[in-house]
C-alpha cells in the first residue's frame, strides 16, 4: 500500500496532525511525519516533494498556518495529489491559512479541508487511496454504515423524548 505523508509547518501543528495520525492509523494505512516549513526550510520541503513519488507515497497532507504556502509550495514539487489543511493558529482565527491554502492558481491544485480539519485530510487521502483497493474501500463504508446507524439511533431517542 501507498503511504500518506503528513507534513506540518511547525510542531505548534502537531494538535492537528494527530487528528489525521490517528485515523490514518485506525484505517491502518501507512505514514510519514515531518515538520518542514515553505518559508524557514523551503529547500527540506521541495526535495520532499520531489522524491515523494518514488519514496512510495500516494498523497501529501500539509498542515499549515498563518500565510499558510506549504500545501501550495509541496504541490509544486510534486504531481501526488496534495491535501491542505489550514492550522487556527494567529489571532485571524485561521482565515488567513483558509485563504492562502485554498486560492491556489489554475494548474497547481490543493485540496483544501476546513480550518484544523484533520480527521477530513487523513479520510480524504484514505480514500484516494481506497480507488484502487477494496479492502480499504470496505473499511470506509464499513464506517459510514455505523455513522449512519448512531444518528439514526439519536434521531429515535430525540424523537421519542419529544413528539408530542
Ligand atoms: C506556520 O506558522 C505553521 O504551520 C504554524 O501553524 C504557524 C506558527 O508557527 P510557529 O511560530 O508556532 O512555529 O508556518
Amino acid at each position: 500500500m501507498k503511504k500518506i505523508a503528513v507534513i506540518m509547518g511547525s510542531d505548534s501543528d502537531l494538535p492537528i496532525a494527530r487528528k489525521a495520525l490517528d485515523t490514518l492509523a485506525a484505517y491502518e494505512v501507512p505514514f510519514e511525519v515531518h515538520v518542514y516549513s515553505a518559508h524557514r526550510t523551503p529547500a527540506e520541503a521541495a526535495a520532499f516533494a520531489a522524491s515523494a513519488r518514488e519514496n512510495g507515497f500516494g498523497a501529501i497532507i500539509a498542515i499549515a498556518g498563518m500565510a499558510a504556502h506549504l500545501a501550495g509550495a509541496l504541490a509544486a514539487g510534486t504531481t501526488l495529489p496534495v491535501i491542505g489543511i489550514p492550522a487556527k493558529s494567529s489571532n485571524l482565527e485561521g482565515l488567513d491559512a483558509l485563504l492562502s491554502t485554498v486560492q491556489m492558481p489554475s494548474g497547481i491544485p490543493v485540496a483544501t479541508v476546513a480550518i484544523d480539519g484533520g480527521v477530513n485530510a487523513a479520510l480524504l487521502a484514505i480514500e484516494m487511496l481506497a480507488v484502487n483497493d477494496e479492502v480499504l474501500a470496505g473499511k470506509l463504508d464499513a464506517a459510514r454504515a455505523a455513522a449512519r446507524a448512531k444518528v439514526l439511533e439519536k434521531d429515535a431517542a430525540v424523537a421519542a423524548e419529544f413528539t408530542l
